[in-house]
């Protein structure tokens, strides 16, 4: 098979907010497109893209998964990427190697949290958009409610190109405004081809078309001309227009359907064809120099048996299983050996992939997500994918005494599939701590630390991670001297530390500044001052935990001729960084959560005078169709054990999202009180 021309491909993340119906709408384009012959469903566990057992379990998806169709002669690469915020690295590695994302809202409940939240990463990649609006079976779904609330909250581009045939359950088909034709199928079987449009949507069509041809000629000149003689415009013409303005970012069509009764599925394969740019036309801005044959790996899955497999988008080539590319980080190389297309949990070989094309390739020796490789060694920058930091830390221990390093080997397997977890010793206790976006990530990882890897570990509660920092500017001096016989220890520095707040959305971060003037302290022993300020960082005295946001200028100091060491001047350091915090008026902050809580109308009152008392404060709230958004902001220390206590508000209808916001001082009877505790905890540690 040779490989496929890169105008003949589409490059496609499904994003969207948790359970809006992603996973479905592609097991729905396969199928249409004749990929599978059956079309799939979440709840008997039989869709492409969840395919392993936990997501099963869990009915969701929790990580990307690749699938590839091939409609009216073009190739589409969708990726199926989790809509939850504990599984978002998937989702912003995918937005990174696509020209378009196919937003998919629910048509209940609209514009939901996380849909914002990949909508801006999308911007900032300036990814073409296409909008479906899913669930219109559903009681209480509106498409044109859905529709104002993208427009108003997504942006006023947003444009219907396609409007459901009915309503709710009676939902039968969708009307196409490009072809000016309908799709009908009630069955849910296959979409038949196109049909007349019900005459009874007449008016209502023709007040959609002329909004659409109006946006879509205000992009075009020459369109726009032709549209003003009262030329009826062809609808090639049309969808070539639309295709420029999307690409160039323009218009976002919104589209529609019922994912779960394959409705919409005909009119949206075409609209993805027509309206989203190939690589050929979009191309990347990922980096690859003069190179010749190029790939960017952007995803890693760690397979038990495959062992790893890296999954890449294609920047120079064709490549084949023969291509050898060299990984500039390591200046190792690597053959590529078989290239795989991955469709969901299978994988089918290929002689050669093209320009653009997404594949994979399975054992290369020291390749991590984010490395570009190529045919020669040429200076490039490989791509940033910005994932979010961890935020929430469990210690975990290996149930089985003697299994920590099989614990440590298969956790290092799973974080390099998800970068947004991770593992570390914390120093003051020795635990091991597993870090992630979300109690439900880190659980995740625990199940397949067992299933993958045959190692079962305990989780214990989650930590806080407090951090601190000072809010005055103090200076200290500290002389570190020793005299035991024979050579002595001497080192003696003087520093001042002042508040160095955040960039706005910025992290907090440390910078040490040499001030010293005349040599009083040699060159070589400024880095040591620096080396034990950083040291007495780690652990603050308010809480134990690590400072930061601060300044540090070594000013002053002396030295002996003999007796000065690197260990001197370190000791001295961080004994006058020690000093100087507990006079720099010291705080703790706290990270802050931003919540999104979607609970039945009349359960609004309870859910919000508990979210009070957790010490949140309220943003905003939506009531739609019965269920209410409420938005808050939420110290992350009360709302750990959130799950239980909405589940029993709510009956077990209320749903949570949420994610890091920043971090804030934490109010004094708080602190006063994690204060106490930490000092508790160090007593009983010494005793
Ligand atoms: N009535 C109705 N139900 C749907 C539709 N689409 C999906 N569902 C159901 O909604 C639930 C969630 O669907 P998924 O396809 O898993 O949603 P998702 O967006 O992939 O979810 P995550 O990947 O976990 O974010 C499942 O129970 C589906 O059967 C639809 O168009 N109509
Ligand atoms: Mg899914």
């Amino acid at each position: 098979m040779p490989a496929t021309e890169p105008g003949k491909i589409r490059n496609i993340a499904v994003v969207g907010h948790r359970g809006v119906g992603k996973t479905s709408l592609v097991e729905a384009l396969l199928f249409q497109a004749g990929k599978t012959n059956r079309l799939g469903s979440i709840g008997q566990g039989t869709t492409v893209s969840d395919w392993e057992d936990d997501e099963h379990r869990r009915q969701m998806s929790l990580s990307g998964t690749f699938t590839h169709l091939d409609w009216h002669e073009r190739k589409i690469n969708l990726i199926d990427c989790p809509g939850d915020a504990g599984f978002q690295a998937d989702t912003f590695a995918a937005l990174r190697v696509v020209e378009g994302a196919l937003v998919v809202l629910s048509g209940v409940m609209g514009v939901e949290v996380n849909s914002l939240r990949v909508w801006a990463r999308a911007e900032e990649y300036e990814l073409s958009r296409v909008v479906f609006v899913n669930m219109l079976d559903r009681e209480r779904a509106d498409f044109f409610r859905v529709l104002e609330a993208a427009r108003v909250q997504l942006s006023d581009r947003c444009v219907a190109i396609h409007l459901p045939i009915g309503s709710e359950h009676e939902m039968t088909g969708v009307v196409d405004l490009l072809h000016m034709c309908a799709y009908m199928d009630p069955t849910g079987g296959k979409e038949g081809g196109p049909q007349p449009i019900p005459d009874s949507m007449a008016a209502q069509v023709q007040e959609y078309r002329e909004k659409l041809l109006d946006a879509v000629v205000e992009t075009n000149e020459d369109l726009m001309a032709r549209y003003l003689e009262g030329e009826e415009l062809p609808a090639e013409d049309v969808a070539a227009a639309l295709k420029g303005a999307v690409t160039r970012d323009e218009l976002y069509p919104v589209a529609c359907g019922v994912a779960t009764k394959n409705l919409g599925t005909t009119a949206l394969l075409d609209l993805l064809v027509e309206g989203v740019p190939s690589p050929a036309r979009k191309g990347t801005t990922i980096e690859f120099g003069d190179a010749k044959q190029a790939v960017f790996v952007f995803k890693t899955i760690a397979d038990p048996f495959a062992g790893r497999i890296s999954c890449f988008r294609v920047l120079a080539g064709p490549v084949s299983g023969d291509t050898t590319l060299v990984d500039p980080r390591t200046h190792a190389k690597e053959r590529l050996g078989q290239v795989l297309l991955l469709q969901g949990k299978d994988n089918e070989p290929v002689d050669a992939l093209g320009v653009g094309d997404i594949g994979a390739v399975a054992k290369l020796k020291d390749v991590v997500t984010g490395d570009v490789l190529v045919d020669h060694e040429v200076p490039v920058e490989p791509p940033h994918i910005d994932f979010p930091q961890p935020v929430m830390s469990f210690a975990v221990s290996p149930k089985a005494k003697g299994d920590e390093e099989k614990m440590a080997a298969g956790m290092r397997r799973l974080s390099e599939e998800d970068p947004t977890l991770q593992m570390r010793r914390d120093p003051q206790t020795g635990e091991q701590l597993l870090s992630g976006l979300s109690q439900m990530q880190v659980e995740v990882a625990v199940d397949r630390l067992h299933s993958r890897f045959h190692v079962d570990v305990e989780l214990h509660p989650p930590r806080v991670p407090y951090k601190e920092t000072i809010r005055k500017e103090a200076r200290a001096r500290h002389r570190y001297k020793k005299q035991t016989g024979g050579r002595g220890q001497f080192g003696d520095c003087a520093i001042r530390i002042e508040p160095m707040p955040a960039e706005d959305g910025g992290e907090l971060s440390y910078e040490f500044v040499d001030k010293i003037v005349g040599g009083v302290i040699s060159h070589s022993y400024r880095p040591a001052v620096d080396k034990g300020v950083r040291e007495a960082m780690e652990h603050g005295d308010l809480a134990g935990a690590p400072v930061q946001g601060v300044r540090v200028l070594l000013v002053d100091g002396m030295e002996h001729a003999v007796d000065s060491s690197e260990m001197a001047f370190k000791i001295a350091g961080s004994l006058a960084f020690k000093d100087a915090y507990a006079k720099a008026e010291p705080v703790l902050l706290e990270p802050i959560m931003e919540i999104e809580v979607s609970v039945p109308d009349e359960t609004v009152g309870a859910v919000n005078g508990d979210l009070n008392s957790r010490r949140g404060r309220l943003q905003g709230m939506e009531p739609v169709a019965g269920m209410t958004t409420i938005r808050a902001e939420v110290p992350m220390a009360e709302i750990l054990t959130y799950s239980q206590a909405l589940t029993s508000m709510t009956g077990g209808r209320g749903d949570y999202h949420m994610a890091f916001l920043r971090y804030e001082e934490v109010p004094t009877h708080v602190a006063q009180k994690i204060i106490e505790q930490t000092k508790r905890e160090r007593e009983t540690a010494k005793a």
